[in-house]
């Protein structure tokens, strides 16, 4: 499609201004030279999102009309980011919006700012969700994605002194203009109560007497797919809420003085549970899931009966794929739907259930592995209960012949065992398809996690490896380099990014390496602005500190971003950092880099380890970075409260990126991929997808790859052969690095002291039956120090440098959540794409022209 002209740039700007003007004055009743930023914020979104309700309702009517397979991506969790710029960026009006922005005297970046992005997620997980749905809409797939709208996000996380601090997550305190209220689509979901058969019904279904009934009311979040012509789709993502209706509030209950539970079902959606480690096992979380499965359950079949007159071609036209196990419990309800209110034989049921679902593993972190207890599960949900009941009772049977007197292989595949209910295990038996999300992950899937269920299944397990969306993850983030990429190779890998191999040409081209580091440089002064600014420390009563860095961009910045977990080993990075400033002190010109090390991360509000390895990096920032010898060669630094928008500034100036989980405990990683897109070079172990991208990038540009290998982690494990006390006592720079961490060298305070000797014995003693150092950072240390020393060798060489980060950009092609959702809908969904029909596009843009006030007809 060819560049718009000047004059219609002009035009357009000229027809926004005045849309932009008229909601001011017939919503804020404010002139545009008195409005404030949130109102002016709110004017323009509500002016910028008139061109997405177009193409919205386009894309549903022609998908409504072309009745296609469509399929529903259900998650707990989502981490969709801030939506203006993406949506300016999916519009292609840059430029518009710049002369709009010139017209009206106001800046990008306090425009954008004045969104509250939803942190309706814990991680990696809920931001994968939000790839998917961006990936989806530019591919045009017939899809919706459904989730939850709490009230709080995850929490925001402060950093008091090195103490994590939790503080509410308000996202909602202003209007949110990117989100619409559908009162008309509420829908009904019952809970607890009594079930009774009910009378002359061929199959075994209940009714339920004196159920608690929750009212769910959906709000839509239109997703904006990427086209370079004007036909891009839009995907809704639907948030249920029982804030709204005080049906939810249960009077009877308040009469009888049970307040907490009289409002337990409209505070149902308050909070997203901010554990990504541990399963709650709360009765709250439990609902929320519930929730979630029953009312898209019932909306996926309001959608299909709005163009099927009977229940024949469900298990054709609607794909459902669960994002772990937290959805898992819609196989039931969805059982019990089928057998219940359309009289689906229980057979003919299970067939459609299987064929429909898809189950995505992303983790194998067994206290991660959701285990409900019997009880409250048949308290919460008795007829679904029943349905598992029957569903385990079919398996278990089909078990007992296929492999007679194997008791015990029965106990470990049922899905009711130990007074548990086993969602991974209702999960596997309930999908046609289980994938995990990445090659080595789906591998130790089927050959430890799952493997009986993998010999009894061989064909139902798929590798499907994570991606990214590039268009936010590279275009967005880094314009910079965007428009590097563009003048070498044009812009077809926006919507195609497997064309970023042909940059790998540039490479070895001087010109295109000065320009790279030009490009890196200006990111690595923006992030280093941040720092000195928002990004500062705070003191032990939460007051910010002034800025305590020394390095400038010269520096190499060398940066870990991700949830703080024992398996992520923030902890080995940490060592590898006193060991530095032990150096340093000894001899100041051991160290050939200067380096600037950052952190981020949130540790769950519960997970007291992860907390103390926060205390102790920021012990080590206040040590090293006020020591007035070592702070010219290594700054450290810990920015509070990661999100979405901040990883957006950190990771483009990233020259290093830490992915150092010990093997086989990330089943993928992400972040692994945003980094070497935007020119990183990782310093990775074989874990997860850092092999595939090994792979892609080839060894030859892959310089820094250490640590032992999954089979030797499970060696040691199996064979309990694992001595962490020999290799501490057995180096003595190590031993040095960990003794510092017992006396006093780092601490300043009792408390800092007790919880540092907690990670002390942590890493030598064994507690509570647990090996000590149970995530091997001992082990791993030496290759890690020596692959640091390669980092600081390569770093004196910036073009040379310059030439493998090109080449790590150049080799992420397969990376983007484009192939991976090509993938999911080749090889678990079967689903094709459904471009939006022109002339249904044509009538609605007319309708909307013919209704436009800000036009003159
Ligand atoms: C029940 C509490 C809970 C909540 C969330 C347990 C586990 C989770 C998630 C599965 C944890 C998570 O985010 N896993 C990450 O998923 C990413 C997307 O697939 C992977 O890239 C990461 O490797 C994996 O840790």
């Amino acid at each position: 499609m060819n560049e718009p002209t000047q004059d219609i740039l002009e035009a357009e700007s000229d027809v926004l201004v005045r849309k932009i003007k008229h909601y001011l004055i017939t919503i804020f009743g404010r002139v545009l030279e008195e409005a404030d930023a949130d109102e002016y914020y709110l004017a323009f979104c509500y002016a910028m999102r008139e061109k997405i309700m177009i193409n919205w309702q386009a894309t549903a009517e022609t998908w409504l009309t072309r009745d296609v397979r469509t399929v529903y991506y259900l998650s707990m969790e989502y981490l969709p980011g801030r939506f203006l710029n993406n949506n300016i960026m999916n519009l292609k009006n840059q430029e518009v919006v710049g002369r709009v922005l010139k017209k009206t005297g106001r800046a990008l970046h306090d425009l954008v700012s004045h969104e509250y992005e939803p942190n309706l997620g814990n991680g990696g997980l809920g931001r994968l969700a939000s790839c998917f749905m961006d990936s989806l809409a530019t591919l045009k797939m017939p899809a919706r994605g459904y989730g939850l709208r709490y009230q709080y996000g995850l929490f925001e996380q402060q950093i008091w002194d090195g103490v994590q601090i939790e503080k509410p997550d308000l996202w909602l305190r202003t209007e949110n203009p990117w989100e619409f209220r559908r009162d008309l689509r509420k829908l009904m979901v019952k809970l607890c109560g009594t079930p009774i058969r009910s009378p002359n019904v061929p199959e075994e279904v209940y009714d339920l007497v004196d159920p608690e009934e929750v009212w769910a009311m959906p709000y839509d979040i239109p997703i904006l797919g990427y086209s370079p012509t004007n036909d891009f789709a839009v995907v809704t993502l639907r948030l249920w809420s029982t804030k709204e209706s005080p049906r939810n509030f249960q009077l009877q209950r308040y009469n009888a003085g049970r307040l907490d539970q009289a409002a337990e079902n409209t505070t149902l959606t308050d909070v997203l549970y901010p554990s990504d480690v541990h399963e709650t096992g709360r009765r709250i979380r439990l609902k929320q899931e519930f929730l979630l499965a029953s009312a898209s359950l019932q909306d996926i079949f309001r959608y299909y009966f709005s163009r099927n007159k009977d229940i024949s071609a469900f298990g054709d036209k609607v794909r459902i794929q669960i994002n772990d196990t937290h959805p898992a419990v819609l196989i039931a309800e969805l059982m019990r739907m089928l057998t219940k209110h359309f009289n689906v034989a229980w057979k003919q049921a299970w067939e459609i259930t299987q064929n429909c679902t898809g189950y995505t593993n992303h983790t194998l972190m067994t206290e991660a592995l959701e285990a409900w207890d019997q009880n409250l599960f048949r308290y919460l949900l008795p007829r679904q209960y029943k349905i598992i009941e029957r569903i385990n009772l079919d398996f278990c049977t089909m078990l007992r012949t296929k492999y007679p007197n194997d008791e015990d292989r029965v106990r470990r595949m049922s899905v009711l065992e130990n007074g548990q209910v086993r969602m991974a295990n209702l999960s596997i038996i309930g999908s046609h398809k289980v994938n995990g999300v990445a090659e080595l992950h789906t591998e130790i899937l089927k050959a430890r996690a799952f493997r009986e269920f993998y010999e009894l299944y061989p064909d139902r397990f798929v590798n499907i490896t994570n991606g990214v969306t590039h268009r936010r993850w590279l275009r967005n983030a880094n314009p910079d380099l965007a428009s590097f990429i563009s003048k070498r190779i044009g812009t077809g890998w926006i919507q195609d990014f497997s064309q970023i191999s042909r940059l790998a040409e540039f490479a070895a081209d001087e010109e295109s390496q000065k320009q790279f580091l030009e490009v890196k440089r200006a990111c690595k002064s923006h992030l280093l602005d941040f720092l000195n600014d928002e990004g500062r420390p705070r003191d032990a009563v939460g007051k910010q500190l002034p800025a305590n860095l020394k390095l400038d961009t010269s520096a190499l910045f060398d940066i870990q971003v991700k949830r703080v977990h024992e398996y992520k080993r923030q902890l080995l990075k940490a060592l590898h950092l006193i060991v530095r400033y032990q150096e340093i002190l000894e001899n100041p010109f051991v160290a050939r880099a200067k380096r600037l090390v950052i952190f981020s991360g949130k540790a769950a509000a519960s997970y007291e380890m992860a907390k103390t390895i926060i205390r102790l990096i920021s012990c080590i920032d206040k040590k090293v970075n006020n020591d007035p010898v070592a702070n010219q060669l290594l700054n450290v630094a810990y920015v509070e409260n990661y999100f979405v928008s901040r990883a957006e500034i950190i990771i483009p100036a990233a020259d290093v990126s830490e992915q150092i989980s010990t093997a086989g405990m990330e089943a993928s990683g992400t972040g692994n991929m945003k980094f070497s897109m935007n020119g990183a070079l990782t310093v990775g172990t074989e874990d997860g997808a850092n092999v595939e991208m090994r792979q892609a990038i080839t060894d030859a540009w892959w310089p820094f790859r250490f640590g032992a290998s999954s089979e030797e982690i499970t060696d040691m494990r199996t064979k309990n052969s694992y001595r962490a006390w020999d290799l501490y006592t057995g180096n003595s720079r190590l031993k040095r690095a960990v003794d510092a961490l017992r006396y006093r060298t780092l601490a300043t305070h009792d408390i800092e002291h007790q919880s540092l000797s907690a990670l002390y014995y942590s890493l030598l003693e064994s507690s509570w039956g647990s090996q000590p150092d149970r995530y091997f950072v001992l082990k791993d240390f030496d290759s890690y120090y020596t692959v640091q020393k390669r980092v600081e060798a390569l770093y004196q060489m910036p073009l040379k440098w310059a030439e493998y980060a090109i080449h790590n950009i150049a080799g992420m092609g397969k990376f983007s959540t484009d192939r991976a959702i090509s993938e999911y809908s080749n090889k678990i969904w079967d689903l094709t794409s459904a471009p939006l029909d022109p002339e249904i596009l044509e009538r609605v843009r007319a309708a909307y022209r013919e209704s436009d006030p800000t036009v003159v007809q």
